[in-house]
């Protein structure tokens, strides 16, 4: 079966959001709040097990037990707490400081020129997604026929739903595809729906487990700035480029490697 299809994660995917945006948005929120709490480069580093930012902070209450303000249902705090944490997040995107990473623009545009269809499989809630790529690729919010986001299905990733969601909305069975994430829970989510996945890791993610993923990069690579293989073969390309995602797609149908 041909290559139909693209499926992008968003965060730590398309762009390194985590660290430098989400961590100080969640953390901003807190202090917002008047809330004793904060969350480390380290310790967010751990949290990130949790995809989902409501079920991240519940995750961190029941785990870490910090203060909690006094007579506040613990539902209604979370809810306003991630409500301001999208506030700063969507903010600090509108100022311009995360740009997309290496190859993504590039392999974007390639893809819609060629006539692959795109869409997006993420745990992050819609509006974030939205300003991401009006502040760095606004052109591509029309390019995505899918934005599958948030809490548009009940379990978040590793679980399979949102893949699930996006290859229902599209038509499409998922050997038509080609997914690409940043972490195991992404490659998880991805490979129990069946969809072959390229992993770009980053900073929080690189000792994780792909085992299963199609391939594994340290970024997509652009012709000045080539990716480095951390597991699968290339053959003599040096940056992902829509021949590539070919040659990958094709490789996986004819082994079953990089699918469930
Ligand atoms: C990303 C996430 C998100 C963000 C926070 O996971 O886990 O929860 O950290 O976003 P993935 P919200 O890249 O696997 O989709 O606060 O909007 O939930
Ligand atoms: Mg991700």
């Amino acid at each position: 079966m041909e290559l139909q299809a693209l499926i992008f994660d968003v965060d730590g995917t398309l762009a390194d959001t985590e660290r430098d945006g989400h961590r100080v948005a969640f953390n901003a929120a807190f202090a917002e709040a008047g809330l004793d709490w904060h969350w480390s480069v380290e310790l967010y580093g751990q949290l990130l097990a949790i995809t989902g930012g409501k079920e991240r902070i519940r995750h961190f209450v029941a785990t870490c037990q910090p203060p909690l303000p006094p007579g506040e249902d613990l539902n209604a705090l979370i809810a306003r707490l991630h409500q301001a944490k999208t506030r700063h997040y969507t903010a600090l995107l509108a100022q311009g400081g995360i740009p997309l990473r290496p190859g993504v623009k590039r392999l974007l545009q390639e893809a819609r020129a060629a006539g692959i269809r795109l869409a997006i499989a993420t745990t992050t809630t819609p509006e974030n997604v939205t300003a991401l790529l009006e502040h760095t690729l606004p052109e591509s919010l029309s390019w995505f026929e899918v934005i599958a986001a948030g809490d548009v299905v009940p379990a978040k990733k590793p679980a399979p739903d949102i893949y699930h969601y996006v290859l229902e909305r599209m038509g499409l069975p998922p050997q038509a595809c080609l997914a690409f994430e940043d972490s195991e829970n992404g490659l998880r989510s991805a490979q129990q729906a069946g969809v072959p996945t390229v992993v770009t890791v980053n900073d929080y993610t690189r000792d994780q487990d792909f085992s299963g993923a199609a391939l594994v990069l340290d970024h997509l690579g652009d012709p000045e700035n080539p990716f480095r293989v951390l597991a699968g073969t290339v053959g003599s390309h040096r940056y992902f480029t829509l021949e590539l995602a070919r040659q990958i797609h094709a490789q996986v149908a004819r082994s079953g490697v990089g699918s469930s």
